[in-house]
């Protein structure tokens, strides 16, 4: 349910060149400190609902939304903070959404994360795991039908693999050679069930084959890394139309919801992804690769402090929506 009001246009993605790492790090260190604001508010019980982050998983939205073009649709699940906000979301558009404004994107009616701004090329995720994949690949076939080279973006978590849904809409999109990079961000627990209890296979592209298309690994938490591949496989489905298939490497670090407190992971391998941060990462390499100096880091981190802090303090300001209108928008009018 796109809202006119608060949708924004994407801006053109630069592709190559440090203007695309700063902008990269800058859709990271926004969905980062948005996050973290959530859990704040969340206990302070200001959020109507849960709150499901994306902590230490930034890398894979901010650099699959780098790779893409304003034409492109993307198909973000709960763990995807900073596709929205590399799509064009404002800062202000997801306070108003996690606060149930009715200014937000699903103008106050959705508790909390089911929501997307079409004008950014964002589908707003409805929970069942996999079953995004059929929409975006009906919508890129759409898009390409009247013409345009659109490519679509489906992520789907670990969990998500074993479902129904995932298989038809992966084979569908194979079979009718429908460009789509299908992003399967390996975070290794679905819930509090560990990679161990959900599939047999060693590695998640290892079901690739079996749908006749290919399968890339990917370190999700190395930022550079993964959108030069990402990039490289935008551009050749873009041209060669078919679906591929990447699997990042990354860790969930808080719990499945801020309700869980993850007691289930263990404490090393929480602290082996720490290590490995997606944020001071690439920081550590920008600085390295002589793309951003340390002081300009610092006033980038500062500026996304400020405008998550001014974000909120406007959506506080807006109204939840009216009761009496809340069968407004939801069904089709008779
Ligand atoms: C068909 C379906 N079954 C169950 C759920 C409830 N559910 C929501 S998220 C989730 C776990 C998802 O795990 P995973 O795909 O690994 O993604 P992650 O949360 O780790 O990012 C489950 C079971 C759902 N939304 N849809």
């Amino acid at each position: 349910m796109a809202n006119p009001q608060t949708s924004t246009q994407p801006q053109s993605p630069p592709v190559g060149g440090t203007d695309v790492h700063v902008e990269m790090l800058r859709t990271m260190l926004r969905a980062r400190l948005a996050d973290e604001r959530l859990i704040r508010l969340f206990r302070q019980g200001q959020i109507i609902g849960g709150v499901y982050s994306s902590i230490g998983q930034e890398a894979i939205g901010a650099a699959s939304t780098a790779a893409g073009l304003p034409q492109d649709l993307y198909a973000p699940l709960i763990r995807n903070m900073a596709v929205h906000i590399g799509r064009g979301a404002s800062l202000l558009d997801v306070f108003r959404q996690w606060l149930g404004r009715v200014t937000g994107p699903t103008r106050g009616r959705d508790g909390n994360l089911h929501y997307g701004i079409f004008a950014n090329g964002v589908y707003a995720m409805i929970s069942h795991l996999g079953a995004m994949i059929p929409v975006v690949t009906g919508g890129v076939m759409a898009k390409r039908h009247q013409g345009s080279d659109a490519i679509g973006f489906a992520y789907i978590g670990d969990g998500g693999t074993s479902t129904g849904d995932f298989h038809e809409g992966v084979n569908f999109a194979a079979v009718f050679n429908v460009p789509l990079i299908i992003i399967v961000e390996n975070n290794k627990y679905a819930y509090s069930t560990p990679a161990s209890g959900q599939y047999r296979c060693k590695r998640l592209i290892d079901k690739a084959p079996g749908y006749g298309i290919e399968g890339f690994s990917a370190d999700g938490n190395d930022l550079v890394e993964l959108h030069r591949l990402l990039h490289r496989l935008a551009v050749d489905v873009r041209a060669n139309p078919r679906p591929v298939m990447i699997e990042c490497d990354t860790l969930r670090m808080r719990g499945h919801g801020e309700h869980d407190d993850f007691s289930y992971v263990p404490p090393e391998l929480l602290e082996q992804y720490r290590q490995r941060d997606p944020i001071a990462g690439a920081t550590k390499r920008f600085i390295a690769d002589g793309i951003m100096t340390e002081s300009a880091i610092a006033a980038l981190t500062q500026a996304c402090h400020t405008e998550v802090d001014v974000a909120y303090h406007a959506a506080m300001k807006d109204p939840p929506p009216d009761p009496n209108t809340l069968l407004e928008g939801v069904y089709a009018d008779a």
